[in-house]
Parts: C-alpha cells; sequence; structure tokens
C-alpha cells in the first residue's frame, strides 16, 4: 500500500525558498511577495491518479499525473518555464523530475505524521517546506 497524501494541507514552514526562487530567476518584487504567501495544498490521489492544488492569495498552481508517466508541465504564474516532468515511487515518496532549462529541477512530496513534506530543488538549491494537515 502506498502512501495516502489525500487531504488538505496548510502551509507551516519553509527553509531556503529565497534560494530556490533566485535559483528560477523568481524577479526581486515577486520573490518579496512569495516568500510572506502561506500556501494550502489539496491532495487527490486515486490509485495512480493525482492531482495537487496550491493555492494562495496571490498566486496558484495546478498539475495533475499518474505515476510513471510523462507530461509536459507549464509552471504557469511561477517561473513560466516548460518542462517534462515525471513522478515516481521512492518507497513512500513521491518524486518528481522536471526536466527542461533548469539542471537537477524537481520536488520531492512525503509525510510523517500529520506533517507533509516538500523539498523543491533546483540547481544547486534545496527548499524544504512543511505542511500541516486542516
Ligand atoms: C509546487 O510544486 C509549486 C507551487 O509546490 C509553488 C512552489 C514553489 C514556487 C515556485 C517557484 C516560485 C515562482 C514564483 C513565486 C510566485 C508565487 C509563489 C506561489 C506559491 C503558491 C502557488 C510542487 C507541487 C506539488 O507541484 O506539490
Amino acid at each position: 500500500m502506498p502512501a495516502d497524501f489525500n487531504g488538505t494541507w496548510n502551509f507551516m514552514n519553509s527553509d531556503n525558498f529565497e534560494g530556490y526562487m533566485l535559483a528560477l530567476g523568481i524577479d526581486f518584487a515577486t520573490r518579496k511577495i512569495a516568500k510572506m504567501l502561506k500556501p494550502q495544498k489539496v491532495i487527490k490521489q486515486e490509485g495512480d491518479s493525482f492531482s495537487i492544488h496550491t493555492t494562495s492569495t496571490f498566486r496558484s498552481y495546478f498539475v495533475q499525473f499518474k505515476i510513471g508517466e510523462e507530461f509536459e508541465e507549464d509552471n504557469k504564474g511561477l517561473d513560466h518555464r516548460k518542462c517534462k516532468s515525471v513522478v515516481t515511487w521512492d518507497n513512500d515518496k513521491l518524486v518528481c523530475v522536471q526536466t527542461g532549462d533548469k539542471k537537477n529541477r524537481g520536488w520531492t512530496h512525503w509525510i510523517e505524521g500529520d506533517e507533509l513534506y516538500l523539498e523543491l530543488r533546483c540547481e544547486d538549491q534545496v527548499c524544504k517546506q512543511v505542511y500541516k494537515r486542516a
């Protein structure tokens, strides 16, 4: 049985979001606003199909995928760079590799108790975020 990510998750804290945004080339003004945000994630998981809605007062982002199936990601409202993404299981972790202009781009989600973790990677930067079950 894989991990169950279903639910609503509220942002708690973040480490090095600034470094991650800099690696993506996000401008100063946008970074200033972005780092004040406390996004909420709504994750729907049905077998191998996932959708993740990340919403905030400033920007929101939606992604859906099936485990192991490559898809085109537009990163709309984020850095807008297109990439080819694929998400796979690494034990109970969801691992996304985002192949495109940026090296080493991707993310990993996992759950510990009632907390959802997200590690965002781009080039040599790693941002870690923690969400709590609503
Ligand atoms: C995400 O990916 C994407 C959502 O969680 C936001 C994460 C990082 C932001 C990415 C780049 C920064 C670019 C612009 C900053 C502007 C606004 C920030 C908005 C944050 C809320 C959307 C993993 C996800 C799976 O697809 O959970």
